[in-house]
């Protein structure tokens, strides 16, 4: 094991910004990104090679260990010695990346600190979803990809492909790779982003069998592939004979050349990559500290995730100008204030080793911030009115499974509530809420395995909670529009002139995937909103604002609000969505025009009063009209089979009310098939296609969008969560 690296030495190099990697592992869940980080580690000495491939020490959770699968994104700093002589050591700042889909928002989050990623493909599975997804993820942040083909050792074992077979594959894994280099980066990237074997940054091996090569390195070794394919040869593998490929075909070197050499350092990727995330004055002091990655620059540092722990928050920061230095004072841009900085550490997996200064380009970690979110910028005090927050890291965050939590002592309702609280400032996937109706406390997210892992992490900070079994997110919407309804309120003294829309799917589509209000001032918004939604110009021109669930408010009003009726229409609209008529569930993608208010001379404390109860009737008359229906949501599940097993899968989607998107057999040794799956479905139909395939198939579901519940069914549905929640009849 090559020695471990002082301290020292890392720090030296952090200056070294030319010798900077920050890069992630990303690709389809169990493709072997963590058995691969491990060949990393004890590289760099931070792990024992005879534990390497089977440790999966960067899966440090308990839980991860337990379900073999990671569920967060983990930060690692490695002094990598390139084998070349004449060249200086590098440093590789590196980020492992969960696969599962519940916990994608992580790795969207993770994408804003690197600037490469190595996107891990399994050979047997080819580039299958979520490859797809994280590729596409990586291009749009501007970062560069390059592949990385794993588990070659199946191919030669289990299925035992002749040389011609192997290679048909690897040409459509490469293939199907450049094809999404060329639709999802940005010109000159999308040709020169296209990979080749020929030029170094494609890799193949088994991290499991700690063996891998580039075509470089295959050419100059004196072993040649159909030596690797004799180690595995059935007669003699049993004597383990492929135990000395790590020492013709390190992984390591194979993966980290490919890394230093392909992939670039923050000067070179800081200078395109600013205008993707980052929407100020490029010409501007901070603008240009930022694009030339300048150590002597104002400090401007952005936040990717957020942890809770024993002694406060650790935020873990990508900095893109300037010095991080503890006990500095910094600004937050969204939180709006000025804090400390009480210390600065840098990764080292599961442990942090404290530093004094952390300069550009390097990713930081540090402790002592109070009031910090995920994707929080932080800039030096002085530059605050030139300063923008950078994109949000948005990703479709809509919750689509909850399930009602109690404590099992009553006594510890405030700890459980203090503890879900620091579960929401690390994970902005899930949401908290309390049922005003009926005093529930419901936990919502991404899908089970998400809730599970997040109350089991509430149960060993202290707090025994039980649960309700899942059950999934409904929300009420409208078919069509009504007419302008004119409702008094309960004094007679106001009225609103009130009309209900239900918004288009365009529309929908922008406002759950941008963050809207950074976008200003508000002549910039409207020419975003004239370009991405389908709103009238008029409508813009009026446009007031979009809360959760994407319900617009649009005012036409003639008269001009005051502050006070500013604050309160909202307010009132936001309480009117939580509880929809059909059945209590959520009011989803509605427009409300008000177009006119007309507002009598009254006391405020009366004006909640009044209003509610004319805001309610009006929008209750409206629905009614616009004709209330109830959406779900729908996965869309990818299920990985053998060809053998499609059929009887196929007979099982009517049952479960799943419509079938694609059937794929072109991969030979599997069959993928997608599916339309409504999320109430979606564990029965698991177990049916667990004992239907005999175990033999794998599927994932993604949140797809919400969908209509078709009328025959819909009728049962709102008569059960009406009963569950005690709602009158
Ligand atoms: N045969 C073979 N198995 C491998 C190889 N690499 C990884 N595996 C196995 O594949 C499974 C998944 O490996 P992980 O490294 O946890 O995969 P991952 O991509 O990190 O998975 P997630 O983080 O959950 O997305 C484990 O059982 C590994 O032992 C390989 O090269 N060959
Ligand atoms: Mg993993």
């Amino acid at each position: 094991m090559p020695p471990r690296k002082e301290i020292s030495e890392i720090l030296n190099l952090m200056e070294k910004t030319s010798n900077i990697r920050n890069i992630g592992l990303v690709g389809h869940i169990d493709h072997g990104k963590t058995t691969l980080s491990d060949s990393l580690l004890s590289e760099a000495g931070l792990l024992s090679p005879d534990l390497a491939g089977e440790a999966r020490a960067l899966d440090y959770l308990e839980e991860e260990q337990k379900r073999g699968i990671t569920m967060k994104s983990t930060n690692i700093s490695l002094y990598y010695e390139k084998s070349l002589k004449g060249y200086e050591p590098f440093l590789i700042n590196l980020v492992d990346t969960p696969g599962h889909l519940d916990f994608s928002g992580k790795v969207t989050r993770a994408l804003r600190l690197v600037d490469g990623v190595v996107v891990v493909v399994d050979a047997v599975e080819e580039i299958i979803s979520q490859s797809e997804t994280v590729i596409r993820q990586a291009l749009q942040e501007g970062v560069k990809p390059v592949l990385y083909i794993n588990k070659v050792d199946r191919l030669i074992r289990e299925l035992m492909l002749t040389d011609e077979q192997i290679r048909k594959k690897y040409t459509r894994i490469i293939k199907n790779f450049n094809i999404l280099i060329e639709r999802y980066a940005e010109p000159p990237f999308n040709k020169e982003w296209k990979v080749s074997p020929a030029e170094g940054n494609v890799a193949f091996g088994s991290a499991l069998h700690k063996w891998g090569f580039t075509l470089k390195i295959l050419e100059k070794n004196e072993l040649k592939f159909k030596d690797i394919k004799e180690r595995y040869n059935k007669a003699t593998y049993s004597e383990r004979k492929y135990e000395d490929l790590p020492v013709y075909f390190p992984i390591s070197p194979a993966i980290l050349e490919m890394v230093v050499d392909h992939l670039p350092n923050p000067i070179t990727a800081q200078k395109y990559r600013i205008k993707k995330i980052w929407k100020g004055d490029l010409d501007s002091v901070l603008g240009k500290a930022m694009i030339n990655c300048d150590p002597k620059g104002p400090i401007v540092l952005c936040l990717s995730k957020v942890q809770a722990e024993k002694h406060g928050l650790v935020a873990t920061g990508r900095i893109f100008s300037g010095y991080c230095s503890n006990r500095s004072e910094v600004f937050l841009l969204r939180e709006n204030n000025y804090e400390k900085i009480q210390r600065t550490a840098i990764f080292m997996g599961q442990r942090r080793e404290q530093v004094d200064n952390v300069p550009v380009g390097n990713i930081v970690a540090l402790e002592g911030l109070k009031k910090i979110k995920s994707g929080e910028t932080l800039v030096d005090g002085k530059y605050i009115d030139k300063m923008i927050p950078f994109e949000s890291v948005k990703y479709v965050t809509t919750p689509v499974v909850t399930v009602s939590i109690e404590p099992e002592y009553l006594r510890e309702l405030d700890k459980m509530k203090q503890l879900v609280e620091n579960l929401l400032i690390e994970d902005p996937n899930l949401i908290f809420e309390i049922n005003e109706e009926n005093g529930e406390f419901l936990l919502s997210g991404m899908g089970p395995l998400h809730l599970e892992v997040s109350t089991n992490e509430i149960e060993k900070r202290g707090v025994k909670v039980s649960i309700s079994e899942p059950r999934a997110v409904f929300k009420e919407s409208c078919r069509y529009n009504s007419t302008s309804i004119t409702v008094k309120s309960p004094n007679s003294e106001n009225s609103i002139e009130l009309k209900i829309e239900r918004l288009d799917d365009k529309t929908v589509r922008f406002f759950q995937n941008n963050d809207y209000q950074l976008i200003k001032p508000f002549n910039r918004l409207k020419e975003v909103l004239k370009e991405k939604t389908s709103l009238s110009e008029n409508e813009i021109e009026n446009f007031w604002l979009c809360g959760n669930d994407q319900n617009i408010i649009i005012y036409h009003g003639n008269n001009e609000l005051n502050d006070f009726y500013k604050n309160l229409i909202p307010e009132i609209i936001k309480k009117i969505h939580l509880n929809g008529p059909l059945c209590g569930e959520k009011l989803a993608e509605i427009k409300f025009l008000i177009n006119d208010l007309n507002i009598s001379n009254i006391e405020e404390d009366i004006a909640f009063t009044e209003f509610s109860a004319m805001f309610y009737e009006a929008t209750k008359k409206g629905l009614n009209e616009a004709e209330l229906i109830l959406m779900e949501p729908i996965y869309h599940t990818i299920i990985q089979l053998p060809p053998d097993y499609i059929k009887n899968t196929l007979s099982l989607l009517t049952k479960y009310s799943a419509k079938i998107k694609s059937i794929d057999q072109d991969k030979e040794y599997q069959a993928i098939i997608e599916i339309l799956l409504p999320v109430r479905n979606s564990v029965k139909f698991a177990e049916d296609i667990r004992s239907t395939t005999s175990g033999k198939a794998f599927w994932q579901n993604e949140f797809y969008a919400f969908l209509e519940v078709p009328v025959h069914e819909s009728g049962a549905i709102i008569d059960n969560l009406r009963f569950n929640k005690g709602l009158s009849w």
